[in-house]
């Protein structure tokens, strides 16, 4: 019996009530509220205990790209429990899932990316990431080279290193404040003054970096990093100008350039990696989410050639890993989710069929009277609502207009996020025609609800 069958809704709502701390959670407000219990899903689809259907216009949280009800997914899993369980890869052991996604990962990744070291999130995989970067420039005999320049609004997780990563002030004050970390402008034009073109603020944007440069120096600046497009920030997508232009004054400069995939990666933007979307070459490259489309946790840091020369020539032992690192059933999940990925042509879905046609439909949202601007990378999109479309202007951040507009959505039946006033999406890669339509037809329903509202 399903362990959902053993309580009746409200028992499972006061049980959550007195014992669960959930993630970024006010529990007062939510003992007030209560929570919506989810049971079971199935394609982009999640039912609550209630009964309710409710399209998942976020995969998750940004992670069940292949879609639910994936008996290959289950699988995969059983099999590997049933075989070996659990083994570690320290003590120079290994275990063939292990091993096998790493041969993989080398062949969806760029030719650069020859090695792969796994984590269980993308936290940890950001903590990897720059205690890597941090040895590398040790190694190299430039160890003043500590900076790591981030950018404002970005997410990076939720560990001190994560918190202090991401550009999230309330995390900054909430612990995440480590040392060695800058953040520079974020390349977000709709919030900005709009004096300049998309294509010179992306510039203008990557400029802080060459400012920051000029301010500290470049032989303290170990590393750039960022998401390609920033998805918890609010789905920002920087102008075309702007990764070409971090990657040049990266090389000039010899800094390590390091996208963030935890939500790009494995197929969002129609690119396996987001990397390749904007046609640039990190030096490495953190994971999560996407990689087993959410069914088992796994993360993990690609590591390409500069890095892992250096390393593994001149850096004898790291003392870096952790108990579930390379877990043998997160593996075996992960290689056949990419399996399915490659099979069904999930990727190249997203990018000449899927995603153009809900690209189209979403831009059809701007008409609405409440949106100020729609943009949408892949099966990755925003919306902004604003409180007048001709001048663009915004409403007060105490309106709460955006978590009025999720709260209608997921009321009626289509989960999309609301960061302050930005509605976001991220649906399966698997989402068809006529999901797309619903999700576009429930949106614009809630933004005309919303609208009444105020
Ligand atoms: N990097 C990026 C780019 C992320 O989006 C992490 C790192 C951390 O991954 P883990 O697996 O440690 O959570 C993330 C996670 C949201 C939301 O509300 C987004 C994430 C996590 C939780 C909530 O949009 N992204």
């Amino acid at each position: 019996m399903a362990i959902a069958e053993n309580r009746s809704p409200s028992e499972w709502q006061e049980l959550d009530r007195q014992h669960y701390l959930h993630p970024f959670t006010d529990h007062k407000e939510l003992g007030e509220k209560k929570s919506r219990i989810i049971a079971r899903a199935d394609g982009v689809y999640i039912y609550d205990v209630d009964g309710n259907k409710i399209l998942d216009g976020m995969s998750g949280l940004w992670c069940v790209n292949a879609g639910y009800g994936r008996d290959e997914l289950v699988e995969a899993a059983a099999a590997q429990l049933r075989e070996l369980p659990y083994y570690n890869s320290f003590f120079q052991c290994a275990h063939p899932p292990s091993i096998e996604l790493s041969h993989i990962l080398g062949e969806v990744t760029q030719p650069h990316f020859s090695r792969v070291f796994y984590t269980g999130s993308g936290s940890e995989s950001i903590d990897t990431m720059i205690r890597m970067v941090w040895r590398y420039w040790d190694l190299q005999g430039q160890p003043e080279r500590k900076l790591i320049v981030a950018r404002k609004n970005a997410y990076h997780g939720s560990t001190v290193a994560g918190a202090s990563l991401g550009g999230m002030t309330p995390m900054h004050n909430q612990g995440g404040c480590l040392g060695n970390i800058t953040h520079i402008e974020q390349p977000y034009w709709f919030g900005s003054d709009h004096s300049m073109s998309p294509d010179d603020y992306g510039l203008f944007a990557a400029k802080a970096l060459e400012k920051k440069i000029d301010e500290v120096g470049a032989d303290k600046i170990a590393a750039f990093v960022g998401e390609p497009i920033q998805g918890a920030g609010g789905v920002i997508v920087p102008p075309d100008t702007y990764w070409p232009e971090i990657q040049r004054i990266c090389n000039e400069h010899g800094i390590l350039l390091i996208t963030d995939e935890v939500i790009c990666g494995f197929g969002r933007l129609g690119e396996w990696f987001g990397a390749d979307y904007y046609g640039i070459k990190p030096d490495l490259m953190t994971f999560a989410k996407g990689v087993t489309s959410g069914y088992l946790p796994l993360g993990g840091v690609m590591v390409g050639d500069r890095v892992t020369d250096v390393l593994v020539d001149k850096g004898g032992e790291f003392f870096h890993g952790f108990t579930y690192s390379g877990h043998p059933a997160s593996c075996a999940v992960a290689i056949e989710n990419i399996h399915i990925l490659r099979r069904e042509g999930l990727v190249e879905r997203v990018r000449d069929d899927i995603g153009p046609y809900l690209q189209e439909r979403w831009a059809t949202l701007a008409e609405h009277p409440l949106v100020g601007e729609t943009r949408m990378v892949g099966l990755m999109g925003a919306l902004e609502l604003v409180r007048d479309k001709s001048s663009l202007q915004r409403f007060a951040e105490d309106d709460g207009v955006g978590t009025i507009c999720r709260d209608l959505l997921v009321s009626n039946g289509l989960v999309m996020r609301a960061v302050g006033d930005t509605i976001v999406t991220a649906p399966p890669l698997t989402l068809s025609h006529a999901e797309a339509d619903e999700l576009i037809e429930k949106a614009w329903k809630c933004l005309d609800l919303t609208q009444q509202s105020l």
